[in-house]
């Protein structure tokens, strides 16, 4: 699938800069166009492989290139005002060919948080692809302002997206290293799946095809109508295979059958294991099965039976599945559960979000009676 990927704010420009550092490393290509827009100057310079050309720094007049710092308001305010530069910039850079947008950004600060939907609200009205966000939600102990932020933002890209595929940040958290390190092996895990993802549909330069090749239209049809979705993930690596010319034909029979059952573990690995966002997996509408790997590894039947068994576990019946052949010697699997509505951090979130919003006004009211408490009252303000 071809995707036009736009970074918006820090985080979101990081995981798409790690995106093309991956599609730079394999073999397999997306194609995929690129462009990083943020209120940070630093940030944009930050950047090592989204091309200086495509990367676009807004809200100069407010911030003076130094972010919103966590005001999604602002965010929103600044990508409004300036949405003809973004969009234009999305024009000349070419979407002739491109299946769907793809919009990255961290949820909890003010540029991406702000911006993403504001950006996904134009990018509907313009263009009649799919317009997709990849929302990361902070962790628990950022704070209730970000809670806040991702709150209003998650319920703005439901409303402006084709679908919103989240990652918890809380979810994934790696222990005694910084957070740099630790938002790196993140994003990592992130670009993995998105890849997988993405990739899938491209053809393939290495002049095989797979067992079951599926293209854009599955994956636009599995995040048709919207709502959130949720990404797992499993691989295991190749053994050795060189000499299996030489296989006899039980043997044969035994490594197809021995492999037909490890795809279907793999993929049910991928379902029941830690996802992007934890959900309850019956509560999917549809779902998407992905698995790449050397060619002599993919098993057409293995597939089958991971769908059959994928069927019976999602709330829904439509499940699709397919697989290509690439030169890693891994073999991983990609399930895309889409539209679930029993997801814990977002009702979390939401319950956060809304005491948060309480609290804030509160404060306000408490923080105006005390700066007034020093003056007396029939003492008259000017104006
Ligand atoms: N997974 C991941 N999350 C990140 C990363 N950096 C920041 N975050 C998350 O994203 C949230 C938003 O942070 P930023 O992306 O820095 O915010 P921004 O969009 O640049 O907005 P401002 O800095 O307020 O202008 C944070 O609260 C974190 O939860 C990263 O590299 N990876
Ligand atoms: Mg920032």
């Amino acid at each position: 699938m071809r995707v036009f990927a736009i970074g918006f704010g820090q985080a979101g420009g990081k995981i798409l800069d790690l995106f093309l550092e991956h599609e730079k490393r394999t073999t397999h290509k997306t194609k995929m166009q690129a462009l990083a827009v943020n209120t940070a100057r630093t940030d944009l310079l930050g950047l090592k492989n989204v091309p200086m050309r495509h990367r676009i720094l807004i809200g100069q007049t407010y911030v003076k290139g130094h972010g919103v710092g966590t005001d999604n308001a602002m965010g929103a305010k600044i990508t409004r005002e300036e949405i003809e530069t973004i969009l234009s910039e999305i024009d000349n850079m070419g979407t002739h060919d491109v299946d769907a947008f793809l919009i990255i950004a961290g949820l909890g600060g003010g540029t991406g948080s702000g911006g993403a939907p504001v950006l996904a609200h134009y990018l509907s009205k313009m263009y009649s692809e799919p317009v997709y966000a990849f929302g990361v939600l902070p962790a628990p102990e950022e704070g209730s302002l970000y809670s806040l932020n991702a709150a209003r933002s998650m319920v703005t890209l439901v409303k402006e997206t084709d679908n919103l595929i989240l990652f918890d940040n809380g979810a994934w958290k790696y222990e005694g290293i910084s957070l740099r390190d630790s938002y790196r092996k993140i994003n990592e895990e992130i670009v993995r799946r998105l890849g997988i993802l993405f990739r899938s549909g491209e053809g393939s330069d290495i002049d095989q095809i797979g067992e079951m090749v599926v293209d854009s239209s599955e994956i636009i049809n599995t995040l048709r109508g919207g709502g959130i979705s949720s990404i797992g993930y499993a691989a295991y690596i190749a053994e050795n295979r060189k000499k299996r010319s030489f296989f006899s034909r039980e043997k044969e029979e035994a490594f197809e059958s021995d492999t037909a059952t490890k795809i279907a573990s793999l993929v049910r690995r991928a379902a029941l294991g830690r996802l992007t966002i934890p959900c309850e997996i019956h509560s999917a509408e549809r779902a998407l099965i992905l698995v790449a790997g050397p060619h002599e590894y993919l098993d057409r039947k293995g597939i089958e039976k991971a769908k059959s068994w994928l069927e019976g576990n999602i709330n829904g019946v439509e499940v699709r599945a397919g697989d290509y052949p690439t030169r890693s010697k891994y073999i991983a699997s990609v399930v895309l559960l889409a539209n679930v509505t029993e997801v814990p951090r977002v009702k979390e979130l939401q319950k956060i979000a809304s005491e948060a919003k309480e609290g804030i006004k509160e404060a306000e009211k408490i923080r105006e009676e005390r700066k007034m408490q020093l003056f007396d009252e029939d003492i008259e303000p000017l104006f």
